[in-house]
């Protein structure tokens, strides 16, 4: 998807609840309601992806309030974020979320967020510009378990990967990095880069 698409306001969140909900390359921008970008939180996501349901072809433009929230596991492919708002992705209750060609720019803080054990595969990620590629909500300690393979990982303030858990695991394969801070931050139980 270009940037260049039909763009449109979203004033709730759109939820994807089985299925495939194709974006068409859209520009979807949130509207105030769901909030401004910024990095408060409590912010709304412009879409909500639930039970293994995919979402695709989908630009978030200039506000993007707080991203995509998942649940149970989801899909999501072909996303482009111009301007990451409060964070990007969100893992919001366990399963398996699958992220493949997608970039997003500007994320303040984080990118993705995790808050619930979870498995997360990204593979074709490009981020550019943000404090960290993926935080395990500070302070948990459950398992996530994490892999991104054939990434472009540039200018983080902080480093790719965080948790406090002891028990989750990250590995990044066939990836590039540039300017990204500290690859694995926190106790995990493992985290390498190879290939
Ligand atoms: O700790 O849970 O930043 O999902 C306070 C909150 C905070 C989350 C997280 C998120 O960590 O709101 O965006
Ligand atoms: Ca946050
Ligand atoms: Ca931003
Ligand atoms: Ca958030």
């Amino acid at each position: 998807c270009g940037t260049g698409g039909a763009q449109t306001t979203v004033n709730a969140t759109i939820r994807v609840t089985s299925g495939t909900y194709d974006g068409g390359c859209q520009r979807f921008n949130a509207g105030s309601a769901l909030g401004d970008g910024s990095q408060s939180e409590g912010q709304q996501p412009v879409f909500r992806v639930e039970n293994g349901a995919t979402l695709r072809n989908i630009v978030i433009g200039n506000n993007g309030a707080d991203g995509i929230h998942t649940y149970n596991g989801a899909v999501l492919d072909n996303i482009y974020w111009m301007n990451v708002g409060e964070d990007a992705m969100t893992i919001k209750s366990s399963g398996t979320t699958t992220v493949r060609n997608i970039e997003g720019y500007d994320a303040d803080d984080k990118f993705f967020q995790v808050n619930a054990a979870s498995t997360l595969n990204v593979s074709n990620c490009i981020i550019h510009r943000a404090g960290k590629a993926l935080r395990q909500n500070g302070g948990t300690t459950f398992r996530v378990d994490v892999t991104f393979d054939r990434c472009d990982i540039n200018s983080m303030n902080e480093g790719v990967f965080r948790t406090d858990s002891s028990s989750s695991t990250a590995r990044l394969t066939n990836s590039r990095l540039r300017n990204a801070g500290t690859i694995c931050i926190g106790p995990w139980a493992s985290c390498a880069q190879s290939g």
